[in-house]
């Protein structure tokens, strides 16, 4: 269909689904037919296409796909927008109607919204890169503040209906459990490149029951297992589990990665064969598996059971196609957040699936023994260990490729967390440094700042990146940067509007937007940004600080619902929040504020809008971060240690552009044999006087013993971690310092937007798009 006629589509539909005029359409009708406009321009068969694509196929396996509001990103990338938009105006409506819709959260944080990114990337640059996972009935729950405590309620984001996703009858498959065999129906969404020139495809696995309720069969029994079917199927893809990293081994959670990886292998399979038959010669030049985490890791043992038992292949041939065409991505360092299921667990939900996972124990300690590995080391890599299934362990020995997602974390996998790998298959060991989509991180969300930008140096950087470097020659430029600077304070001024909007919060857009937005961990060390506003707090109390420009900080964050500490910490933040605005000595200096529900579209009005990007993780635990980089390429200075991908960001951007303090890696592990919070804590006044603030009656928990809980954590330890694990006393002054500096900087307007500019200048790199070639280069072989 020509493009020509989108406007007169989306009218058509309007009047014959709903019998209704754009203007008086409501919000849930104008986006139905919007989408629904968009996905007949895409055509039916988009599925097909990608399924049956020329070349090599990527598939990405993801337990999670953290998309977002996909309607503007696809009028985008369809090319569509500027006619929705002329569309909205001549009938009396503003393009941002669409903001009621609700996210596609089906992720947690940074893996889910990669694995996003990724799919953007692949389709763009013409590469057949088809996402796979789970259509959870609810996503990541919502957030709300009660009195300053987090709650949660479900996410329906489905309620306005689903779009942009077409239901394959076809292509169901039957996935075996023991005792239950199920449906899975996939849902295709078109993912649709930039300029539209190439479509890939997110197929979401949905559980359905074996049959419906069969109602000419039916007596009392029959009723009664059909309705159980049912609950027992659709339970698998009810919801997304809400942590982060890893909890113990769940049943429903093995359930879904089994539900979701069984299918893809099978629908691959399936596929396959419809081209080739029964010979797989060409299986590893047709595909290569992706796997996000070892989340569908299990998807290994699964392929090996329907080669050997299908299609009769040898456990060495099916061994030796897996390896082909397997590949893993880690991205975590921490041991307790490695993957690993009971062994009976995994025998009562998937005994079928157990003996495949004895044939790689078998063969691994088959490869040790030739490879003349001393016994006594072999234990460390067993698959099978001590009752437990180690998946990361799996993934690693049954894929030719385990990579990092930036350069520090693959060294540290390399040179310790998996270093008795590394020793083995050196070969396998790669990094493929995280990225960002530019057209949903700067050319949807930031539109002032595209404009600018293409007015400078022409477009080519909405799909390549790279381009911006040509605003280098601009650094000098006084007028550029002041308008650059303008930019910015629109952008604030409109996130002080949103957020006045969402949280009945006023935030003068005058003051520096030091922004912290991340899920809740303490790793990533929220409550060290506590610590640092309440001792600037006190330090302009007492007068031991004079200069210093007013500034908001603001906060988003989810804890998981069962994360204690990290309900605990953001209670704490919210009690500072309300301290200091009722304090009439500061408040004209300082502001806290907490946002509620932080996702995608909020991210989208946030990052756009910040100064200083707050990236504070203990050295050597957040693998990557790429919220470091979506406020880098929006033009933020980085406030941060030297870990995860912000040591790439400084390395282009320059540490005298940016504000690195704190321990590194190297220094962490000089001191964490003889590390004394309590020392510091004794030693230090003002150390003592914020930590204090957890027990001396300063803040109100509610009874809960949270603020106590905290405070112990940090100077006695727990009985699975020692006194404050995670260095926040060892880098409190260096970090209050850092940000003191980043503030007496901020006071030459000029000389601080340039470094800004300097920041958007050299965020190249941290495209998505390069990520995507490089794991196409070196991993997929495409
Ligand atoms: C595992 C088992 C049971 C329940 C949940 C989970 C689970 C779910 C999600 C474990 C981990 C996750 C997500 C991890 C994650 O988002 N990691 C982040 O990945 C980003 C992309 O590579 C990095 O930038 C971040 O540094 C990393 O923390």
């Amino acid at each position: 269909m020509a493009t020509k006629t989108f406007k007169q589509n989306v009218t058509e539909i309007l009047k014959l689904d709903y019998g209704k005029e754009i203007k008086d359409a409501s919000t849930v009708e104008l986006y139905n037919a919007v989408s629904k406009a968009a996905m007949t321009h895409i055509g039916r068969d988009f599925n097909e296409q990608a399924m049956h694509a020329e070349g090599k196929k990527a598939c990405y396996l993801s337990a999670e796909f953290l998309i977002g509001r996909m309607v503007y990103n696809n009028l985008l990338n369809l090319g569509l927008f500027n006619q929705f938009s002329e569309l909205m105006t001549e009938n009396g409506r503003d393009i941002r109607v669409f903001e009621e819709i609700e996210d596609a959260a089906l992720g947690n944080g940074g893996l889910g919204r990669l694995a996003a990114c990724f799919l953007d990337s692949g389709a763009t640059n013409g590469i057949t890169l088809n996402g796979y996972g789970i259509r959870y009935k609810y996503g990541l729950f919502k957030q709300y503040f009660e009195d300053g405590f987090q709650k949660e309620t479900a996410d329906d984001w489905m309620k306005a209906g689903d779009p942009w996703s077409v239901r394959k009858e076809e292509d169901i498959v039957v996935v075996e459990f023991k005792g239950q065999s199920v449906k899975a129906v996939p849902y295709d969404s078109p993912v649709i490149g930039y300029g539209g020139k190439k479509i890939n495809l997110l197929r979401l696995w949905q559980a359905e029951p074996m049959e419906e309720f069969n109602f000419d069969l039916f007596n009392e029994q029959q009723y009664d297992k059909a309705a159980k079917d049912k609950v027992a199927a659709e339970a698998i893809c009810s919801l997304l589990y809400p942590n982060d990293s890893t909890d113990a081994g769940k049943k429903l959670r093995l359930k879904q990665q089994y539900f979701f990886s069984s299918a893809t292998i099978q629908d691959i399979i399936r596929t396959y064969k419809e081209k080739y038959g029964s010979d797989f010669s060409h299986f590893a030049a047709e595909y290569a598996v992706q796997l996000n985490d070892t989340h569908p890791t299990v998807a290994i043992p699964e392929f090996l059971r329907l080669m050997m038992e299908k299609e009769k292949l040898t456990f060495a041939k099916a061994f030796k196609l897996a390896k082909e065409v397997f590949a893993y991505t880690n991205h975590t360092i921490m041991a307790e957040a490695l993957e690993k299921w009971s062994v009976p667990l995994f025998k009562a939900v998937i005994p079928h699936v157990y003996k495949y996972v004895t044939m790689l124990q078998k063969a691994l300690v088959k490869e040790l023994k030739s490879l003349g590995i001393p016994e006594e080391e072999q234990k460390r890599y067993d698959i099978v260990d001590d009752g437990l299934i180690h998946m990361a362990r799996m993934a690693i020995f049954a894929t030719h490729s385990t990579n990092g997602v930036a350069q520090l974390h693959t060294e540290i996998l390399k040179n310790d967390a998996l270093n008795e790998w590394y020793k083995l298959y050196p070969e396998r060991f790669n990094n493929k440094t995280n990225g960002i989509t530019q057209r949903r991180w700067l050319a949807l969300a930031n539109m002032e700042l595209s404009g600018f930008i293409t007015d400078k140096i022409g477009n080519g950087w909405i799909t390549d990146l790279d381009n911006l470097k040509k605003l280098e020659k601009f650094k000098d430029d006084a007028a550029v940067i002041k308008q650059f600077g303008e930019i910015k304070k629109i952008k604030k001024r409109q996130l002080a509007d949103f957020i006045y909007e969402r949280e009945g919060v006023k935030i003068n857009p005058d003051f520096i937007f030091d922004i912290q937005v991340k899920r809740l961990h303490e790793y990533k060390r929220q409550l060290l940004n506590a610590f640092s506003i309440l001792d600037i707090y006190f330090g302009l109390k007492d007068g031991r600080i004079k200069e210093f420009q007013p500034t908001a900080f603001i906060f988003g964050a989810k804890a998981a619902p069962g994360y204690f500490r990290a309900k605990g910490i953001i209670k704490y933040i919210n009690e500072i929040g309300k301290m200091i605005a009722a304090d009439p000595e500061v408040k004209d200096k300082l502001q806290v504020v907490f946002v509620q529900n932080y996702n995608v579209s909020y991210a989208e009005k946030i990052t756009p809008a910040a100064d200083v990007s707050e990236q504070i993780s203990t050295a050597g635990t957040e693998a990557s971060g790429t919220g470091n980089m979506k406020f880098m390429l929006n033009g933020a200075v980085t406030l941060g240690t030297y870990d995860g991908a912000n040591v790439e960001i400084v390395a282009e951007a320059g540490e005298e552009n940016n504000y690195i303090f704190g321990a590194r890696v190297e220094d962490i592990a000089k001191i964490s044999d003889s590390y004394d919070p309590k020392k510091l804590y004794q030693k230090n006044p003002r150390i003592k006087k914020v930590v204090d603030t957890l027990i001396d009656g300063t803040f109100d928990d509610g009874g809960t013993g949270m603020f106590k809980e905290l405070y112990d954590a940090l100077l006695e330890g727990a009985s699975w971690h020692k006194p404050d694990h995670y260095y926040l006393l060892e880098d409190l002054i260096p970090y209050v310092e850092a940000k003191l500096r980043v503030n007496a900087d901020y006071a030459d307007t000029y000389e601080f937007r340039r470094k800004c500019f300097i920041n958007t200048a050299n965020a190249g790199k941290f495209s998505s798009d390069r990520t995507i070639r490089d794991y196409a280069l070196d991993v997929w072989h495409i």
